[in-house]
């Protein structure tokens, strides 16, 4: 449910840009040829000539529209040109698509705080870039009144096409417009300077709306397109809101909207202005209530968040018509690939950008064979998520078994999974300052291997906490249909890992590591929580496996290896017969720095390295090296030390 935040102080000047058509530009930008003419870009599927996710502006005038098939759109558009998404491993790849969506980033985060909001949208914060503007040209903004700017849409402007010009000139120049108006102002010929940028530099248009607030300005973008902006002076947000649609808010879309509608009858978001808010608060509790008491009247004080990366990943497909999965077999070995998948970008996000995710979800839609029921749907399946593929897969795998099991109930009938996706959000940089052990041990898969790195946050496995949402809305970027190869851990050389263990080191990854019933080989210590557990044996002569020092760090290979307890956690596992495979192919390198390495867990090693150890703390000069606060405690935090 959504949530009112506090207004700002001062006004804000925020904008919401979306890009037209984006795959179709992508594609058009791929081949030239393309440009100009109608254009769809089809999901890999060839059923019915394929679902169509992306309609160029030419095609669209002629009723083709995203929810066709290719069969239908060439029944309305016999020229249209149909292009397939680029497909990877019998999935979608989206990498083209994700690429030119940071190529445009790149350029609109140049003027201010840059959100990414989905694949091929972002909010900026202009407030500072409008002030300056303002504060330089105080008066008469003409001289950098561009062209573009000049054809903005200003809502609540009235101008005939004849004055239209005139009006604009008018309206950006006005002496007699509040502060905050001039500022709206200003932000609109940044953003339209941003976009001409876009266009030259990318080749690519996009539409963007201006306004006071996150919510004004994405609902503005998507007023007029391709290529134009639309701005929302304070003196329209009345009349807009009025006539607009509840459903058509971004978060009213779903089941508040309903609500709305049926028991209030509030049809449009200006009906809302009949409601009190105490009584809508009664309706809807406290926060929603407040917050729709606010959306009324176009009040929104959600700030834009400095993040240029998603928000989360997910990976999914679809199945339709006679592609429905209908047994425990295909969907399993659908979902490992998947999470294959995922687990890769995970890594990726993991080692490029510092970031870990904290939770797992799984959506599927289904159907019942011979029911007719679409009110019962497959409940969407979170869990925390816990690093490495074969952890990935089988998470997925008993959120899936629990969704299939709660979407039965107790019929005994046939089913089939018409799409599935795993999703890992709740993203966020990896804390510094706390620090465990596993920034010390880093696992390396050969590229050609599954990307069993870190653990974090690691639970017991046999007990998922499973939570459930009925409402199977994916909030994932957009990249739904994704399959991005990653190259999994960064390692691929040993010189690589010599170049890049400092940034290991900096990872600071807080990390509960899981080790229950994780005993192998010759390792037998029987105490939880030790890094006993990441040794292989006592008698393991270690210098030998010491492939270079120096007083910055220590980079080991054929150490003992964490992914070997995830393979000791597989066992058992319905999976097919790559895990046991996979498995064996763990990481053989860990790394960690000197510097990093607190004094007191030494006591925790075996004892025939101690003593080697110790000597590395002297041969380093490291002469204070204890963190304040960090002592084998913060590692290892379900024991005490005694
Ligand atoms: P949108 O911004 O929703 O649409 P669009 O950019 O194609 O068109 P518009 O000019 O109206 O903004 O989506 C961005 C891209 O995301 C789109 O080009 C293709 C992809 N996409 C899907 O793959 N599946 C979907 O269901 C949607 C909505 C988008
Ligand atoms: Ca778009
Ligand atoms: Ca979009």
């Amino acid at each position: 449910m959504p949530i009112a935040r506090p207004e700002p102080q001062e006004p804000r000047v925020i904008a919401h840009v979306d890009m037209d058509c984006f795959y179709v530009q992508v594609e058009q930008r791929r081949n030239p040829e393309l440009r100009g003419l109608p254009t769809a870009v089809v999901q890999y599927n060839s059923w019915k000539g394929g679902g169509l996710i992306a309609v160029s502006y030419e095609a669209r005038k002629f009723g083709v529209k995203r929810s066709m098939r290719g069969d239908e759109a060439k029944k309305i558009c016999p020229s249209i040109q149909l292009v397939q998404v680029p497909v990877a491993h019998g999935k979608a790849d989206l990498n083209i698509y994700r690429a030119a969506g940071s190529e445009v980033i790149e350029i609109l985060a140049m003027r201010g705080k840059c959100e990414r909001a989905s694949i091929d949208e972002v909010y900026l914060d202009l407030t500072d870039a409008a002030k300056s503007m303002l504060l330089e040209t105080p008066s008469g903004m003409l001289e950098s009144i561009t062209e573009e700017a000049l054809k903005s849409n200003i809502l609540g402007l009235s101008s005939d096409s004849n004055n239209r010009e005139r009006s604009l000139i008018e309206w950006f120049c006005r002496t007699d417009a509040d502060h905050q108006e001039k500022l709206l102002a200003c932000g609109a010929i940044i953003v339209a300077q941003l976009r001409a940028k876009v266009l030259e530099e990318t080749k690519f248009t996009c539409s963007a709306g201006i306004a006071h607030n996150k919510m004004l300005a994405k609902l503005a973008s998507s007023m007029h397109k391709p290529a134009q902006q639309t701005v929302v002076p304070s003196s329209s947000v009345k009349d807009l809101l009025a006539s607009l649609p509840v459903k058509k808010m971004k978060q009213l879309g779903g089941k508040l909207g309903s609500s709305l509608q049926t028991d209030l009858r509030v049809n449009t978001v200006g009906d809302l202005l009949n409601f009190t808010e105490p009584k809508l608060q009664e309706y809807y509790g406290i926060n929603t209530g407040t917050w729709l008491w606010k959306i009324a009247r176009g009040f929104c004080g959600e700030e834009v968040k400095d993040r240029l990366l998603p928000k989360s990943h997910g990976c999914g497909k679809t199945f339709p018509g006679p592609q429905a999965l209908r047994t425990t077999v295909s969907v399993r070995n659908w979902l490992n690939q998947l999470c294959e998948e995922l687990s890769e970008r995970l890594q990726v996000d993991l080692n490029q950008n510092k970031r870990v995710a904290h939770t797992l979800t799984l959506h599927a839609s289904a159907f019942k064979e011979n029911v007719i029921d679409f009110h019962w749907k497959f409940p969407s399946k979170s869990c925390p998520l816990r690093y490495g593929t074969l952890k990935i897969q089988e998470d997925a795998t008993k959120l899936f078994d629990s969704g299939l099991h709660d979407f039965l109930g107790s019929q005994n009938i046939s089913w089939g999974i018409t799409s599935l996706s795993v999703t890992a959000s709740k993203i966020s940089d990896i804390p510094n300052g706390r620090s465990s052990i596993l920034r010390f041990l880093h696992c390396n898969d050969s590229p050609s291997t599954s990307s069993e790195g870190y653990e974090y946050d690691s639970l017991v496995l046999n007990d998922i906490p499973l939570t459930t949402g009925n409402d199977a809305h994916l909030e994932n970027d957009g990249y739904m249909i994704s399959t991005q190869k990653g190259k999994g851990c960064p390692f691929a050389s040993e010189e690589k890992v010599v170049e890049d263990h400092k940034t290991i080191a900096d990872q600071g990854i807080s990390t509960d590591i899981n080790i229950s019933g994780a005993s192998q080989g010759k390792m037998r210590n029987k105490e939880p929580y030790s890094i006993l557990k990441f040794f292989p044996s006592r008698d393991s002569s270690f210098s030998t496996r010491k492939r270079s020092f120096d007083s910055l760090g220590q980079v080991h290979s054929g150490c003992d290896k964490v992914s070997k307890v995830n393979s000791m956690e597989q066992e058992g596992t319905p999976s097919d017969g790559n895990v046991q495979h996979r498995a064996s192919e763990q990481c053989d390198q860990w790394t960690f720095s000197i510097a990093d390495i607190d004094p007191s867990v030494i006591d925790e090693l075996p004892l025939e390295i101690q003593k080697e150890v110790r000597g590395w703390f002297h041969a380093s000069k490291q002469t204070s090296i204890n963190r304040r606060g960090s002592s084998i405690i913060h590692y290892f935090s379900p024991m005490k030390k005694s």
